[in-house]
């Protein structure tokens, strides 16, 4: 019994990591982003979904952009990457972004609603 329960909840959480390689949450304010992608994020370019959600309701109609950079380091310079994310529909918007390297890549993204709201969330990847 103990032991069917347990394969179970391998079973879950194997199916759960096969359904998107990545994924983070961040909130603010009262407005959730989901980050999701189907494949693992790596250097070079990636594809991101970032899920809007106002009081659990999809947010559609806003502005949102992400900017990723990483400070100099000895014998490299700054480096950052932006882009814009194109609205997918039901508060779901995708960006594309090429990352030059592996590594920390700090992250900002930030969204402008249809009312002139603006948010910035701060996080960071491992790529
Ligand atoms: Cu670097």
């Amino acid at each position: 019994m103990r032991i069917s329960a347990l394969l179970l909840s391998i079973a879950l959480a194997f199916t759960s990591l096969q359904a998107a390689a990545f994924t983070k949450s961040l909130k603010q304010k009262g407005l959730k982003v989901e980050l999701v992608s189907e494949k693992p994020l790596t250097p070079g370019v990636n594809h991101l979904k970032l899920k809007l959600y106002k009081a659990s309701t999809p947010l559609d109609n806003a502005k949102v952009a992400l900017k990723i950079f990483m400070p100099a380091m000895p014998g490299m310079p700054y480096m950052e990457s932006k882009a814009k994310a194109k609205p997918l529909g039901n508060g779901t918007y995708e960006a594309t972004f090429n990352a030059a390297m592996g590594g920390t890549w700090q992250v900002h993204i930030f969204v402008t609603t249809d009312k002139g709201k603006k948010y910035r969330f701060k996080t960071s990847f491992n790529l």
